[in-house]
């Protein structure tokens, strides 16, 4: 049942213990959302904990690595961040009773879901829902989401991005937040690491369709020849928006077991969730994905095909 944040404001009052779950391949806005919302809730003496399939960020665990983590016995389960149950992983057999999101959101079987679209970030609707609980704001929840919409909004740059954003931010700035070490390490400094993936990606970029459409690859081996773990990837598949004329860039990546994901990026009028729909995926109007089980070379043949088609019959 969709409910108001008033609503989820309430009925987060009624439980005791909680589990917060952030989603798969976990970034910035879910960590600081799963865990500032887990210390609000710690602050008004309920027991919380967080989860996630896949391991926090290095670059996040400076503030995570303070959070308490009660024992919760049966717990009520929250996601955050998650547009289906896909994204909880291994966390997916669970009941919710909880979902907070600002994705197309098509979680299943939750009992009270909680869903802005195309918010800048979802921290935005975590501090909403902290502020309708009468829950102040410390310094520690503040890091917390000022890190998620820094990351989410690419420091403030994507289309998402309102007025509403900014209020947040300015909010979280007065009650505390690091905005300087906070902005600087999530979207300025890069490790020797990044730097060298980077320019792997940039080695393999394919133009086609009048330089409109690019495909870069990004393969396992990889990130061992450039000395980096997935999680200090974080934002490389918005790398192609940097290209000056560019209507759709994709990222493909390896997973794991061998299939290919594709995060795909667009401007204007187009929009990349409908192209990704047809391979399966979806996400935000400007930013999504899809995961294709073939060869690298593959998926770039498909998905570059896919994109011309959507520019032909956009009249590009
Ligand atoms: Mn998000």
């Amino acid at each position: 049942m969709d409910i108001s944040v008033r609503k989820m404001a309430e009925k987060l009052r009624e439980y005791d213990n909680y589990c917060i779950v952030y989603h798969i391949r976990p970034d910035g806005d879910c960590i600081g959302s799963a865990f500032g919302l887990c210390l609000a809730l710690q602050s008004v003496s309920k027991k919380c904990t967080v989860r996630g399939q896949d391991e926090i960020p290095r670059i996040h665990r400076y503030m995570t690595d303070k959070v308490r983590c009660d024992d919760v016995g049966e717990p009520v389960y929250i996601a955050v961040d998650c547009a289906s149950r896909y994204r909880v992983g291994t966390y997916g057999d669970k009941h919710f009773t909880f979902c907070i999101d600002h994705h197309q959101n098509t979680f299943d079987n939750v009992d009270y879901r909680y869903v802005e679209t195309d918010t800048g970030a979802c921290a935005e609707i975590i501090f909403k829902v902290i502020r309708e609980m009468g829950i102040t704001v410390t310094k520690p929840i503040a890091d917390l989401l000022y890190t998620a919409v820094v990351t989410d909004t690419l420091c403030f740059r994507t289309t998402d991005t309102d007025v509403q954003t900014f209020e947040v931010a300015a909010e979280l700035a007065k009650a505390g937040a690091d905005v300087y070490h906070i902005g600087r390490i999530n979207t300025f400094i890069k490790s020797a690491g990044r730097m060298k993936i980077e320019n792997i990606l940039r080695d393999s970029f394919h133009f086609t369709y009048d330089d409109k459409i690019v495909t870069g690859i990004i393969m396992l081996k990889d990130l061992e020849t450039a000395g980096v773990a997935d999680s200090d990837l974080e934002g490389i598949n918005s790398f192609v928006e940097q290209i000056e004329g560019l209507r759709i860039g994709v990222t493909i990546r390896e997973l794991p077991d061998g299939r290919m994901r594709c995060s795909m990026r667009t401007g204007g009028e187009l929009s990349a969730n409908d192209i990704c729909k047809s391979h399966g995926g979806g996400g935000h109007f400007h930013a999504a994905c899809c995961e294709l089980d073939m060869s690298a070379s593959e998926a770039r043949d498909v998905i570059e095909k896919t994109c011309r088609e959507y520019l032909e019959s956009k009249g590009y």
